[in-house]
């Protein structure tokens, strides 16, 4: 017993000593990410091949509804060869559209990696496209000024060692893959967990995979999906991440002390990937409330596109990029660099803030005047952000009279001048 005690103590030292030699490298400067309130997400690989799901809402898991076995879904990866892919291309309509960053499924649950891997010959440089869709990204990414991170799944449906011998898989294909993410591709702005809801933090080695990210790419971010419940919780990540519509109003008790930003991602049909028979799409009104309301609540918006197999994004969904963009255009001093707003309240419409400005987000005309409730500080002026039409205020009251003549947006925004 003795023995077995002075055994443990000295593992315990050595493992605080380790511990002390690796220091975990602090977060990330999550500036840019709180600022840029709007970003891009992109679901692709080989089920866009596949296209459809009998079973299930998202083309994504298409392998796993429709129990497809591995020796025939790998298969598309010698069918996958998108000649209408254009990393420019897709980076330019990021930009048009005001989108900030990119997160793209560098590998996911089907397990083959759209990045040229060491570790696998299932990947787009050794199979049909014989193309490293990462690299090619993150070079026009830089050129466009874009900030780049990869959606990276640490389940895996197609690897054997996931079923056999998950801790072998997590420390050399999880561990390796996310090794040549982080080393081969110069700086990235993030990496994007996903698929860890069967195991915990442990089991996935989330502290050590942290402290390796952060060692080789010291300003990227880290999302929250690092092990079985702890989304919206772990102090390991950077930002925090809610999915979809049904979780885009949730939020943690962590998150109430306000301590890491978080980002909702969204698809703009039903399926994550893309899928011939998609659900209807969201019209471009509800996705720039949805924005709006997003950021006032002080998240940002990940908002998906599924391209097609030959790389192209699907027309009506970049349509609606674009018509986000277009009202961006002129509202977006509203929404970018932002923060939410706390101890204002108004009888109408969404708040935002910046500097010694106040931004009110309004759907439709609230009547002839709202009232911000808590402002404590002397309006000095008021107006219709995307015209300039001057607004009367009476800073007694602290409200504002509404023009006359409703602009027709999706979001009307009034920007109020603070002393
Ligand atoms: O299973 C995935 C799904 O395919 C998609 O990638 C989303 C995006 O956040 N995440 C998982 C479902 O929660």
């Amino acid at each position: 017993m003795k023995k077995l005690t002075i055994t443990l103590c000295c593992t315990l030292l050595s493992l605080a000593a380790i511990a002390q030699e690796n220091p975990m490298p602090p977060h990330a400067d999550n500036t840019w990410f709180k600022d840029a309130k709007f970003g891009i997400f992109v679901h692709w690989g080989l089920y866009a091949v596949h296209g459809k799901n009998d079973k299930g809402p998202y083309v994504s898991w298409a392998m796993e509804n429709e129990q497809i076995p591995v020796a025939v879904y790998e298969k598309y990866a010698d069918r996958f060869n998108p000649t209408r892919f254009n990393a420019d291309g897709w980076m330019k309509l990021v930009k048009e559209v005001g989108a900030k960053y990119m997160t793209f499924t560098s590998k996911h649950h089907e397990g083959f990696a759209m990045f040229d891997s060491a570790l696998t010959d299932y990947d787009s440089m050794d199979r049909a496209a014989k193309r490293d869709f990462v690299g090619e990204l993150v070079t026009a990414a830089r050129a466009n000024g874009v900030k780049i991170s990869f959606y990276y799944s640490t389940l895996d449906w197609h690897h054997p060692d996931f079923k056999t011998d998950l801790p072998k898989y997590v420390d050399e294909f999880l561990f390796g893959q996310v090794r040549e993410l982080c080393t081969n591709y110069g700086p990235i702005d993030g990496l994007w967990f996903d698929g860890e809801w069967d195991h915990p933090e442990t089991t996935w080695r989330a502290e050590e995979l942290v402290r390796m990210i952060r060692t080789l790419q010291p300003n990227a971010l880290i999302n929250d999906r690092l092990g079985k419940g702890v989304r919206g919780i772990t102090p390991l990540a950077d930002f925090y991440t809610r999915e979809q519509m049904s979780e885009i109003g949730e939020k943690t008790a962590t998150e109430d002390k306000d301590i890491r930003p978080w980002e909702a991602c969204l698809t703009i049909g039903t399926s994550w990937g893309y899928m011939k028979k998609d659900g209807p799409p969201k019209s471009s009104t509800e996705l720039i409330r949805t924005l709006v309301d997003v950021v006032s609540r002080g998240g940002n918006l990940l908002l998906n596109v599924g391209p097609k197999p030959n790389g192209e994004i699907p027309e009506p969904l970049a349509q609606r990029l674009r018509d986000i963009g277009t009202w961006l255009a002129t509202n977006g001093d509203g929404i970018y660099g932002t923060r939410q707003v706390k101890g204002i309240t108004t009888s109408s419409g969404k708040l935002t803030a910046k500097g010694d400005r106040l931004f009110l987000h309004l759907e439709t005309r609230p009547g002839d005047s709202v009232t911000l409730t808590g402002l404590d500080r002397t309006i000095t002026g008021a107006s219709v952000l995307a015209t300039g039409e001057a607004l009367e205020f009476d800073d007694a009251t602290k409200s504002i009279r509404m023009p006359a003549a409703w602009p027709a947006a999706a979001v009307t925004t009034i920007v109020v001048g603070l002393e």
